[in-house]
């Protein structure tokens, strides 16, 4: 089944240099970008993102990282899009993360790993609705 899944490329992985390669992995799994900006958000817009995390230790820190300068926002569509991107990325901690992944490649450590990618299609759903309106997704 067709579906749109919601992925950030990191403040850490923009300051990298690695956009191009991060996007190039989205397209070679078949994965279609349909929706893409770079912006910098700001604290409260961060806070607002991970608003499921806000009772965890480590969320002010994580906005903080977040919003510290500017991510490559996208939406991906494709068969099976939001497990196949959870793939591609690889585990949370990089340490943990298999060969061949974007975190084994590009993450530092548990938070500056590099990519977001929704883990549910419900996730999915507000994910996207939170940066793009309809009309800039190309579908
Ligand atoms: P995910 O990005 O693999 O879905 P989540 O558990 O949803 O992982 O956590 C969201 C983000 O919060 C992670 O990608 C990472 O940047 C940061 N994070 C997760 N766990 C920790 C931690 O234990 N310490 C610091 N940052 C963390
Ligand atoms: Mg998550």
């Amino acid at each position: 089944m067709s579906e749109r899944t919601l992925a950030i490329i990191k403040p850490d992985a923009v300051k990298k240099h690695v956009i191009g390669d991060i996007i190039s992995r989205y397209e070679q799994a078949g994965l279609t970008v349909v929706a893409m900006k770079l912006m910098q958000m700001s604290k409260p817009v961060a806070e607002g993102f991970y608003a499921v995390h806000k009772a965890r230790p480590f969320f002010d820190s994580l906005c903080t990282f977040m919003s510290s300068g500017p991510a490559v926002v996208l939406v991906l569509q494709g068969e099976n899009a939001i497990k196949k991107n959870r793939e591609l990325m690889g585990a949370t901690d990089p340490a943990k993360a298999d060969d061949g992944t974007i975190r084994k490649a590009h993450g530092a450590n548990i938070e500056f790993n590099a990519v977001h990618g929704s883990d549910s299609p419900e996730t999915a759903s507000f994910e996207i609705g939170y940066f793009f309106p309809g009309m800039e997704i190309f579908g």
